[in-house]
């Protein structure tokens, strides 16, 4: 019988060398991981969950691989004691995030790319805690025809013969489940009729907590105790009203208490101007602050520049514009906030709201539907099944490098 409590730490989404419209976002990140060990350390955390999209892109600039190992390596010296387990999410490379976990599991960090049987059970905090670590599951970690639902029944039963009583179970995923709010993350577009869509039904209720990653919005599934952690940082303009946060799970003789949210500081705000006419556009620019002059000090003038607001303009134009970007840019010359995004809404003639409308319902169709209609056009019958089953490859090929 395991006894005694422990402290568990859910983050998730940190998307690693993420640019937004071109503007890295280094400097959130560093300022992040930062606060990261400031509160594992302030609140005496265990061991640290991380569910997936460590990196925003499967072959990640140097400086990001960087600072994952420089961060875990801080966790080690400020915390020996505290475990770390990641697992990959589908923006990582399986394995390249996994390549170092041989040298990285001398160090107490359990890093997770592909599924694997053997070894995704992983005792954590002095066997107080078990975690079933399961990455995002490629088609090609499902034998055929097994679906995801099927696999984490298999992981239930092997969670479950490996677990101690008093001991507590995290299991972890990186999907959506279905129940799940993606309301304007940059997740929308890959997640809804995705192949990685499951339920919540398949984590039953003897699972202490579940650890989940994908949906940037932080956000609870059908209990309190089934968490998505939601990105650190918002990773697109979409997110600028997401409250972020990491979630702390004590757990006493496997049992969770109500998890606890830590919003996390923001270190640059986002400001959205419009859809409006130019001269209100240009009347809000005009009330923005301007930009600080750079001090004598260089190291807090670095900071003052790095954390100027990113700005999104849209402007409602009922005839083209030409020198709109200009007219914009010249409003924002001495002002501090900084232009990542100019977009145009045609409020003019019907040709131009209609080309609009046909872009939109284009949007919201479903690559399968468009597909079925195009062969059968060609092929004067409808696609077999083994067609079908050759664009969805395709298609969650196309999902995964998006
Ligand atoms: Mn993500």
């Amino acid at each position: 019988m395991v006894h005694a409590g422990m402290r568990v730490l859910h983050t998730s989404d940190w998307h690693l060398g993420h640019a937004l419209k071109d503007v890295t976002r280094e400097y959130e990140h560093a300022r992040f991981l930062a606060w990261l060990l400031e509160i594992c350390d302030r609140e005496a955390v265990d061991a640290v969950v991380i569910t997936g999209d460590v990196f925003d892109s499967s072959t990640p600039p140097a400086s990001a691989e960087r600072m994952w190992f420089d961060w875990v390596a801080a966790a080690r010296r400020a915390r020996p004691a505290m475990d770390i387990v990641a697992i990959a999410g589908n923006h990582d490379s399986p394995a390249r995030l996994g390549a170092a976990s041989a040298v990285l599991h001398e160090l107490g960090v359990h890093v997770i790319g592909g599924f694997d049987r053997a070894r995704f059970l992983i005792p954590i905090a002095g066997g107080r805690g078990l975690v079933a670590a399961v990455p995002f599951l490629r088609p090609i970690d499902l034998p055929v025809g097994v679906e995801i639902t099927a696999l984490y029944a298999e992981v239930m039963e092997l969670a479950r013969a490996r677990r101690q009583p008093g001991q507590a179970l995290i299991v972890t995923g990186h999907l959506y489940l279905a129940g799940a709010d993606p309301t304007w993350t940059s997740e929308r577009r890959i997640s809804i009729g995705g192949q990685e869509s499951a339920s919540a039904r398949m984590f039953p209720a003897d699972i202490s907590y579940v650890a989940l990653g994908h949906m940037h919005r932080a956000q609870r599934v059908m209990r309190d105790t089934m968490r998505y952690a939601g990105a650190p940082i918002p990773l697109s303009l979409d997110e600028a009203r997401n409250r972020h946060s990491v979630v702390l799970v004590d757990l006493v003789d496997g049992q969770p208490v109500v998890p606890r949210l830590v919003p996390i500081p923001r270190t640059i705000e986002i400001v959205r101007l419009g859809p409006a006419p130019l001269v209100e556009i240009l009347a809000e620019i005009a009330t923005l602050p301007d930009r600080v002059e750079p001090g004598p000090s260089s190291d807090a003038s670095d900071a003052v520049d790095r954390t100027r607001p990113y700005l999104e303009v849209i402007v409602e134009l009922a005839r083209p514009e030409p020198r709109l970007r200009q007219t914009i840019e010249t409003a924002l010359d001495r002002k501090r906030a900084r232009l990542v995004r100019l977009g145009v809404e045609h409020t003019g003639t019907g040709a131009t709201l209609g080309d609009h409308a046909i872009a939109q319902r284009l949007a919201e169709l479903d690559p399968r539907d468009v597909f079925r209609r195009c062969w059968a056009k060609v092929h004067e019958e409808a696609p077999s099944a083994e067609v079908i089953g050759a664009f969805e490859r395709l298609l969650a090929d196309v999902e995964l490098a998006s």
